[in-house]
């Protein structure tokens, strides 16, 4: 029998539907009318973050049938098993534990009735340790000069999450260091990145859990060729490479010294790998005792995510008003908004995060679902993107949920510069909420051929997350938040938020296609008429 999808069909769904036909329409200027608590009272902490939803469109009624809707689907059993290391990731058939990498030295989290803590821990010191020779200078290159430039080469999930750390945590990373990414096939990724470093210092950090992926090989093999041009000793390979994966035999084969692998294990997922020894690079920039308090600042999140009651739980929250925004309310878009110039790659990250991991169709049984799941996740640091793209969440025809992130102190405090910021954050959320009527807009002069233009209906849902400043911990806080957030919605909807298969096919295509791209010859070629055309032409012009 084909299976079917559930969720529709629970009663609690069913309850929050007759709830939004009632009064799915209501007003956040008349909610924060009726109540003048509400500011206060929908509001929630944990791990240092601080969670105002107040300016969501919910009651309490829409809380309490939120929560009895996490309780049909049996979350809290699902963020056990989570926990406990079972092997959620169905199609995979592996558990997916990126807590254990943030696991306390002692935890004990068994993966086949292994205890995987003390391996995170061992890979963890060895990270640590080798940090410490490249930041201290006593790990040299091949001509005894001290590394001063650090390039990680990766892809997805081994790249989006060491950036965004990086750009996020600069403010503490040694600035002795230069760092560099390199993820693009596109080779002006590689030549930009290098193009102003002197290979006998610097050291590549090949980041691949398979060590198969196609562009982070290309990348890694034309590093070693940049390398070994101006070096001209194979045996440099040991003092410039070191690589971050799984495959053991693929790293040794690359040349690159066993001892300088760094492992980690198939239950962690690429987008959820940053706490692994995928975030060496991240370790090189701000030394070992930040990394480690990033993991505490996971971890502390994961502790929260686990124990609190799902009314005060902020990935609890943050999940089941983003299923209300999308499914009842129509949002299928969330902009997320980092009044923190350190954040700016914090939304591209999301993007993985979020779409990779909820972007599916079918349920974990295979059902096609009859919902939407996940939404299309976007964004831009604040008061950029004021002056861009906000006009169309204010005025434009469709709704968008916004995350507005905020820090009440400044890394770089600079005269006003951050009174400013805030302020902006804040009537912004407060304008998205509010709105101008045109009765407003009449009494501040407004002539009457402009307020059709000049109205703001309001009514735009936002969380605002804020924390006292954005520290490693913090950073690892708001991270895991959002991953917990990701587990609370796919939970909802029923689907795998491990696995990937989405990918798959353009890989594949690509696979056959690079042939008769690089071939002189006219081939017989077996693709669609559009990419025939495309290949003759890319060919003819090459
Ligand atoms: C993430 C995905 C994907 C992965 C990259 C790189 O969850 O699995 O983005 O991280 O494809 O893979 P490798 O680390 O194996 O090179």
């Amino acid at each position: 029998m084909t299976p079917q999808p559930r969720l529709r069909t629970l009663p609690a769904w069913k309850a929050l539907e007759a709830h939004h036909a009632r009064c799915g329409g209501e007003h956040l200027r008349d909610l924060f009318a009726a109540d003048p608590e509400r500011g206060e009272r929908f509001a929630a902490e944990g791990a240092g973050l601080y969670l105002d939803y107040s300016k969501q469109r919910v009651t309490d009624e829409t809380l309490r049938l939120l929560l009895d809707l996490a309780r049909a689907v049996e979350l809290r059993p699902r963020i056990e098993a989570m926990f406990r290391g079972e092997a959620i990731n169905l199609t995979e058939r592996r558990a997916a534990l990126h807590v254990a990498l943030r696991a306390a030295r002692g935890q004990v989290i068994t993966v086949d009735g292994q205890d995987v803590v003390p391996a995170v821990h061992a890979v963890l010191d060895r990270m640590a340790a080798f940090s410490a020779q490249v930041r201290d200078g006593d790990w040299r290159g091949h001509d005894g000069r001290r590394i001063q430039n650090v390039v990680n080469i990766g892809i997805g999930g081994s790249d989006l999450g060491p950036v965004m750390a990086y750009e996020a945590l600069r403010h503490y990373s040694d600035r002795r260091l230069t760092m560099r990414f390199v993820a693009n096939v596109d080779g002006t990724d590689f030549a930009e990145a290098t193009r102003d470093l002197d290979p006998a210092e610097t050291l590549f950090i090949v980041a691949s859990k398979t060590f198969s992926t196609q562009e982070t090989m290309a990348n890694a093999q034309t590093a070693r060729e940049w390398c070994l041009g101006a070096l001209g000793d194979e045996r440099a390979v040991a003092r410039h490479f070191v690589a971050v994966s799984t495959n053991a035999e693929a790293v040794a084969a690359f040349g690159i010294d066993p001892a300088n692998r760094f492992g980690f294990w198939d239950w962690v997922g690429g987008r959820y790998s940053m706490g692994s020894a995928i975030g060496l690079s991240t370790m090189l920039a701000i030394g070992e005792d930040c990394f480690r308090a990033m993991l505490g600042g996971f971890h502390a999140m994961d502790e929260h995510f686990r124990g609190a009651p799902f009314e005060r739980n902020l990935p609890v929250l943050m999940g089941l008003l983003g299923v209300w925004n999308c499914n009842f309310l129509g949002a299928r878009s969330v902009a997320v908004l980092p009044y923190e110039q350190y954040l700016k790659r914090f939304p591209a990250y999301l993007q993985q995060l979020t779409m990779e991991s909820n972007g599916k169709r079918v349920t974990r049984d295979g059902a096609v679902v009859d919902y939407q799941t996940g939404p299309v996740y976007w964004g831009e640091p604040g008061t950029n993107g004021q002056h861009s793209f906000y006009q169309l969440i204010h005025q434009g025809t469709q709704l968008v949920s916004c995350d507005v992130i905020a820090f009440a102190q400044a890394l770089n405090p600079l005269g006003r510069h951050h009174d400013l910021l805030l302020a902006n954050a804040l009537a912004q959320t407060a304008a998205l909420a509010f709105g101008k009527t045109a009765d407003e807009l009449r009494a501040d002069g407004t002539p009457d051929w402009l307020l059709p233009h000049r109205v703001f209906e309001g009514n735009r849902p936002t969380s605002t997350l804020l924390a006292q400043r954005l520290t490693p911990a913090v950073l690892g806080a708001l991270v895991a938040l959002y991953e917990h957030q990701v587990f609370t919605q796919s939970v909802i909807w029923d689907i795998n938020p491990f696995d990937q298969w989405g990918v798959e096919l353009g890989k594949a295509l690509a696979g056959h296609i690079l042939p008769a791209l690089e071939s002189g010859a006219e081939p017989a070629l077996g693709h669609d008429s559009s990419t025939n055309a495309l290949i003759r032409r890319c060919r003819e012009r090459r």
